[in-house]
């Protein structure tokens, strides 16, 4: 079997929004196939690689991808034609050779990943492996045991995700004290529910945002904790020893440059970075919370460092998460731990547009002690990557938003098979 390349190619096909995106298909000479479609961020980090959109207003507001599904059909198919499969790393470095650009604006991020994940699969079906393991074994990783990562799932969304009113973008749930993947998947799952139940006796919309989680018009943050506190008692589950809150904050999208300050909606305050510490500060004290992603703007990397200090000072031990911040992008990653800005990151395999890129950004940050959350986009797919991604690179989370949509769901799920996969191997 030679497993060399025969065509490449890409179509439009819609997200979870609705947006076009890319749906790559890679066939091999010994008729495998594989494909893999490209997710799509709203809150984006400026610094991320580029995701080429067409620009015309007159298909899908601008939106459509045509050009990038061309970039692949004609200008990577023709490079790519003859290699073989499983040299992943190969196949990565010839497309940013022939990209050439440091944001990958020649071809588009979008182009370059769609390829890059479907030769990943198409090589796990080559030899015969799980994806996890053929990723793993790809990149030469240790994971023997093959450790499944905790799921933080998104019950209450705010921010860009939804028009719930609330500045911060993401309440998360994270059921760090459950056993098997099953029982957390469940938890999430009665808590998400008894969430619903809550909302509708206090007269709130049972709507959802744009990772399925609800998006109620609150009046203040403290009831969102509240109200996901009393969803974890009335589910039967032990808020602070089984299940632990988080949040992404993505606070670029409440950060006003021109003052340097944060505007918290709906309580409508305006604050500095040291305040906006404080209030995270409160709220750490208050609740069972382990995990604060993006709180502060990307471009201050000052204020990050400051708010690890301030934790450490008060011996408040938990994971500060750079999202925007680092980008997937190990030069933004090598400034974020020599500043000791943050002690976890967020992955994404569409912030820098190749495996191996990411890989290699989940190697760094692993070296320097970080924990490890891969992630998912608010716009989405039901492609179900990043849950092997997860499980190759041994990640201690995977945020793939929320216990409703299928295309939040087909990750979870595809925990659930990895689980069952690995114990009827023991
Ligand atoms: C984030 C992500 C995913 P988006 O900020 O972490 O939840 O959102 O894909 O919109 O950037
Ligand atoms: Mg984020």
């Amino acid at each position: 079997m030679l497993n060399k390349i025969k065509k490449i190619q890409a179509r439009e096909v819609l997200d979870s929004r609705g947006n076009p995106t890319l749906k790559v298909e890679v066939v091999l000479d010994n008729k495998i196939k594989a494909t893999a479609s490209v997710p799509s961020g709203a809150s984006t980090g400026e610094f991320e690689a580029l995701e080429m959109r067409d620009g015309d207003i007159k298909r899908y507001n601008g939106k459509g991808v045509l050009k990038a599904c061309e970039n692949v059909n004609k200008k990577i198919n023709k490079i790519l034609k003859g290699e073989t499969v499983t040299n992943q790393k190969k196949i990565d470095k010839i497309m940013l050779d022939l990209d050439g650009t440091e944001s990958k604006s020649n071809l588009g991020a979008n182009a370059i990943l769609g390829v890059s994940l479907a030769c990943a699969r198409a090589g796990a079906i080559a030899t015969n492996k799980p994806l996890y393991k053929y990723i793993a074994t790809s990149y030469k990783l240790q994971a023997t045991s093959y450790k499944l990562p905790t799921p933080m799932f998104n019950i209450l969304n705010g921010g860009k995700h939804a028009d719930s009113g609330l500045a911060i973008q993401e309440f998360m749930i994270a059921p760090i004290g459950i056993k098997t993947m099953k029982e957390k998947i469940r938890a999430g799952s009665e808590i998400f529910h008894s969430l619903k139940k809550i909302l509708l006796n206090r007269g709130y919309s049972t709507g959802i945002g744009d990772e399925g989680g609800f998006a109620p018009k609150l009046e203040s943050h403290t009831e969102a904790f509240d109200l996901i506190l009393g969803a974890i008692k009335k589910a039967g589950y032990q808020a602070g020893k089984e299940i632990f809150l988080a949040i992404d904050a993505a606070a670029n999208s409440f950060f006003i440059p021109e003052d340097n300050k944060y505007i918290l909606k709906p309580e409508n305050i305006s604050l500095d970075y040291n305040r906006l510490i404080a209030l995270y500060m409160e709220w750490i004290k208050k609740y069972p919370l382990i995990s604060i992603e993006d709180g502060l703007n990307e471009n201050n990397w000052d204020d990050w460092e400051e708010m690890m200090k301030k934790l450490k000072s008060e011996n408040l031990r938990m994971m500060i998460v750079a999202d925007d911040l680092t980008v997937t992008n190990v030069t933004r990653l090598k400034k974020a731990t020599e500043n000791k800005c943050a002690n976890a990151i967020i992955i994404k395999l569409n912030q820098i547009g190749t495996l191996t890129e990411t890989m290699e950004c989940v190697k760094m940050a692993q070296e320097a002690g970080w924990k490890i959350i891969v992630s998912h986009r608010s716009g989405e797919t039901c492609d179900d990557f990043i849950a092997d991604l997860a499980v190759a690179v041994g990640a201690d989370f995977l945020k793939a938003g929320s216990l409703s949509r299928g295309e939040r769901l087909a990750k979870y799920n595809r925990l659930m098979e990895i689980e069952k996969e690995k114990l009827s191997h023991c």
